[in-house]
């Protein structure tokens, strides 16, 4: 690894990087590799970005960990993941010893959560403001702060009243939290209450579910992986990645079926799908091309899974609530599980349709719905995030002119290429909106912009340069060009945090690029080889 030197005159370093998760990590290695000094500020007591908030029990990645996982470093050659999909436990272990191995920690700083970002037009600089904390002065300014990080929690009359505890899947108890026993009710039922309803049902006196979507679930099958295909995993380990860096998606571990579900009959689909119900996981959005662009081709999936969900559910009127009817398979994050519909076949888990009676209001003893009341010790809100753009938001950055970033993205998430933002000079996004982020392997986007913006900064600092940002019209093309790739989808057909609607007055914006990795890396790279066209550089 090379040396960092020491920050140019005038600033305390280089480049701050805001956000010690997988995209700051990767950022700090490689920027300090290139000779960068580098200052990581992280709002968490611990590395990890998602994996070290998410503790709630059953976390894990729905990603095949040997995917979800840093190519670079020589980390994968000393590291092997126990199971297809890790544990979030075994995440963090990997993040730390990814630390160790690359002597991330003395660069980073933990309990420094940013309040404000400030551009300073004379100096070419940012000044970043910790909160109660340090303030430092930085050339460039990467936000690595994670598309699904700011916690999301309903406003329900009288939760203050409550006498029990109320928790949220994305900020567990460090200690952990003993549930045995306990009356317990659930809020959400996303890819984060999938896997925790089956996990504590069991220790649970009672379980209530309160469910307002049905989520599409299909089986995780997590398993351990044996030594042989840990063997042939690391023996394939350059072509894998290569793979997924060429893929539109990012996931090497599931290879994509390229026929329509029209082209094939009935009795084909049925047999394929079957198949691929046994063990593709989270990949069955691959089981053919058309899922997200017709209606007619997703139909087929839907009912499909919907048959498996009468399958697994023995009350047909439970099995018939958790179907999800109201949007096409995909258009919303799908989920993996273990056992979850099954969980609804114990005595003990009840599911209470919120759609049709909302919440209404919480008692110190209980919560209430608009139809009936429920005697609980413990809540658990699995309701997810302001995702994609509330992290971004949270602190107050303010760029050219003193206009804020709440300003500019008033109407939405404005950004070229999803990495730069016109007003915002010398500051660039990891996996944010306008760029693939949640639709695929976001580990694989990371490392993407990872290269990208560290070729830029060696350009700059070849050139002499102190200064790169969007043009607006390049702004405007690119986001034009991210609602083209969006608009010939289903993915506009959900009520999806993609879209901004899982915030009440959120811009209905499409967010993530639709086009794919392949394609967007393609593009990004394009514009770095026509001289970091649609950029301002001095
Ligand atoms: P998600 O996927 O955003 O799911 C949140 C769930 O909480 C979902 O079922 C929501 O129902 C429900 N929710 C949210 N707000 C409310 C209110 N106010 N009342 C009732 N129900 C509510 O978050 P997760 O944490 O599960 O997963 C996030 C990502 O982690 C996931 O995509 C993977 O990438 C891993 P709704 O659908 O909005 O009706």
């Amino acid at each position: 690894m090379g040396e960092s030197r020491s920050a140019e005159h005038g600033v305390d370093f280089d480049v701050v990087v805001v956000g010690a998760g997988f995209g700051g990590m990767a950022m700090l290695y490689e920027l300090r590799r290139r000779g960068f000094s580098v200052h990581v500020l992280e709002a968490g007591a611990g590395i990890g970005g998602t994996w070290f908030w998410n503790r709630y029990p059953g976390a894990r990645c729905d990603v095949d960990s040997t995917d979800y996982s840093f190519s670079f470093g020589g980390i994968q050659d000393e590291w092997q993941w126990s199971e297809r999909y890790a544990t979030q436990p075994e995440i963090l272990r990997y993040i730390d010893f990814v630390v160790d191995k690359l002597d991330l920690a003395k660069d980073i700083e933990l309990n420094a959560r940013v309040d404000s970002a400030e551009w300073q037009e004379a100096t070419d600089s940012w000044t970043v403001q910790v909160a109660d904390g340090a303030r430092y002065e930085a050339r460039y300014l990467v936000m690595a702060t994670g598309c699904l990080s700011r916690i999301k929690r309903p406003d329900i009359d009288g939760v203050e009243e409550f006498a029990g505890e109320i928790l949220h899947t994305a900020d567990w108890p460090l200690e952990g939290v003993d549930l045995t026993g306990k009356r317990v009710g659930v809020i959400g039922t996303g890819s984060s209450g999938i896997q925790l309803i089956p996990t504590i049902a069991p220790a649970c006196e009672s379980l209530t579910v309160f469910q307002r979507t049905a989520a599409f679930s299909v089986p995780a099958h997590h398993r351990i992986l044996t030594e042989e295909e840990r063997a042939a995993i690391r023996a394939e380990y350059p072509a894998r990645r290569e793979l997924a860096r060429r893929s539109p998606t990012g996931l090497a571990a599931v290879p994509a079926n390229k026929q329509s579900a029209l082209e094939v009959s009935d009795t084909e689909r049925r047999a394929h799908y079957e198949d691929w119900w046994d063990w593709s996981g989270f990949g069955f959005l691959l089981s053919y091309r058309d899922l997200l662009t017709s209606q007619e081709a997703n139909d087929t999936a839907s009912d499909f899974i919907r048959s498996k969900i009468a399958e697994r559910v023995e009350n047909p009127d439970v099995a018939r609530l958790l179907m999800p009817r109201s949007y096409p398979y995909g258009a919303k994050r799908p989920c993996v599980d273990t056992g979850y519909y099954e969980t609804f076949n114990r005595p003990n888990v009840h599911l209470v349709d919120i759609s049709a009676h909302p919440l209404a209001k919480m008692t110190p003893t209980s919560i209430h719905t608009t139809a009936a009341e429920y005697e609980i010790d413990v809540l658990v809100m699995a309701t997810g995030f302001d995702a994609m753009t509330g992290s971004l938001l949270r602190p107050t950055i303010r760029g050219t002119d003193g206009v804020t970033l709440a300003e500019h993205w008033v109407g939405g998430p404005l950004t070229y290429l999803g990495i730069g933002i016109a007003g915002f000079p010398n500051m660039f996004l990891v996996a944010g909106p306008g760029s693939p982020s949640l639709l695929g392997n976001v580990i694989v986007s990371i490392e993407q912009h990872m290269e990208w913006i560290a070729d830029l900064l060696e350009q700059q600092r070849a050139d002499g340069a102190t200064y790169v940002v969007p043009t607006p019209e390049a702004e405007q093309e690119w986001v034009a060009h991210v609602n083209d790739a969006a608009a010939g989808t289903l993915y506009l057909a959900a009520d999806s945090y993609y879209l901004g609607a899982e915030i009440p007055g959120k811009p209905r914006v499409f967010m993530p690029y639709a086009g794919g990795l392949r394609r967007y890396r393609r593009e990004c790279d394009e514009v770095r080889e026509a001289g970091y066209r649609g950029f301002d550089r001095h």
